[in-house]
């Protein structure tokens, strides 16, 4: 099978190239990547000389070279290609709607195009439709909790940021060319996601490496905005099950039950690095903050089997450890543009 992975040099992307060239010997990947701030072939630089490992630096909106790469042969799509950090998204929306809906719009007019010429737009008789779309997507569509209840695949959609908003917009034009087209296309919906390789803005890894440097920890209002945390292996083990299980047309939520408050993650990676709580510092609010994530994944386990390996405690801790090993991975990072970013969002606390 050829897959097209998108963004496969990020966070997630990378995990999930690893992880499924490890886990299915029977898989290649085409790794279709943009190369913005986030993304960072040191993420890959084992995967390098793969033999069922290919990059191409370029971009999902650029119909052209997506229409070229899916007349080479792909069987299925999974598109984790996006602006995903809310903060920026509050600074400039422009991106996040270039990439997040218009390059997912050019992804499923090649993918619906594909489909209808090589199988004639829908499955051989009798055949079970294989999911050829993958849309990676966010619990954050959902919007917030109060604090009772969890997101369910039925809840409405309610994004609260421009990056959620854009994420809501390319699930619902996914979800609108299985209806008009038959693509056979999946939507999936993770918490938040921790675990190696994760571009040292968000949450967990900032905390981590400031931390790491003696740096004050930016916790924003009160710290007691809830995330649903998941490991990214679990995350990526839920995908392979959709990418061969999955029924199109469907939405399948996925996450652990990991939800702790931004304090108790932030107090648990100090914990584990030995330093004091005198480093965390109460900053002003992200504008229109989501209080609390919490899904509900009865359906994935009900009808995938699929079930969360990593408990928070130990997976964080293996996180830690990683970010402590692969320190010049993050100084890099952390030396070059992101510097002037991390001035603008938090000067000097
Ligand atoms: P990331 O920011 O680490 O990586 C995004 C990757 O996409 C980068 O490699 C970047 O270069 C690439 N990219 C951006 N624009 C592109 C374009 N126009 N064309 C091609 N490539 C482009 O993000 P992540 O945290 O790995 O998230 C991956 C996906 O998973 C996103 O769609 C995000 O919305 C979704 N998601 C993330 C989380 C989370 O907790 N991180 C949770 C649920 C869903
Ligand atoms: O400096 C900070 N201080 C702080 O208190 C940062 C960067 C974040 N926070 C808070 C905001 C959130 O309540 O921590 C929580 C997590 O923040 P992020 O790491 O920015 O993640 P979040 O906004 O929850 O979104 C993430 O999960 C869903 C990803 O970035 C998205 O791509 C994904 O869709």
């Amino acid at each position: 099978m050829k897959l097209l992975v998108t963004g496969g040099a990020g966070f997630i992307g990378s995990n999930f190239t690893r992880y499924i060239l490890q886990a299915c010997p029977g898989v290649s990947v085409i790794n279709l990547d943009k190369l913005t701030y986030a993304g960072n072939l040191e993420n890959l630089a084992d995967l390098a000389d793969h033999p069922r490992h290919a990059f191409i630096h370029g971009d999902i909106c650029d119909r052209r070279l997506v229409g070229e790469i899916f007349s080479r042969g792909v069987d299925a799509v999974i598109n984790f290609a996006a602006e995903s950090h809310v903060d920026r998204s509050i600074v400039d929306a422009s991106p996040f709607i270039e990439t997040n809906v218009r390059g997912t719009q050019v992804l499923l007019d090649a993918a619906a195009e594909y489909w209808k010429d090589r199988f004639g737009g829908r499955a051989a008789a009798g055949a079970e439709e294989p999911v050829i779309f993958i849309q990676v997507s966010t619990d954050e569509v959902y919007g917030s909790l109060g604090p009772e209840g969890r997101f369910t695949e039925g809840s409405p959609l309610k994004p609260s940021s421009p990056y959620s908003a854009s994420k809501a917009a390319a699930d619902l034009l996914a979800l609108a060319y299985h209806r008009t087209y038959g693509l056979p296309v999946v939507i999936t919906r993770c918490s938040n996601n921790y675990g190696p390789y994760q571009f040292p803005e968000k949450l967990i890894p900032l905390m981590i490496t400031n931390a790491l440097e003696n740096q004050p920890l930016p916790v924003y209002g009160d710290g007691l905005n809830m995330r649903d945390w998941l490991h990214v292996e679990d995350h990526c083990r839920a995908l392979e099950l959709v990418l061969f299980r999955g029924k199109p047309g469907e939405v399948y939520n996925i996450g652990g039950h990991g939800e702790r408050t931004n304090l108790e993650v932030v107090q648990a990676i100090l914990k584990h690095l030995g330093k004091p709580e005198s480093l965390i510092r109460f900053v002003k609010d992200r504008p229109g903050h989501d209080r609390r994530y919490a899904i509900d994944p009865s359906k994935i386990t009900r009808e995938l089997g699929w079930e969360p390996r990593h408990k928070f405690e130990e997976g964080l801790a293996a996180t830690v450890e990683w970010y402590i090993i692969n320190r010049s991975w993050w100084e890099r990072i952390k030396s070059g543009a992101y510097r002037e970013y991390y001035q603008k969002m938090y000067g000097a606390i």
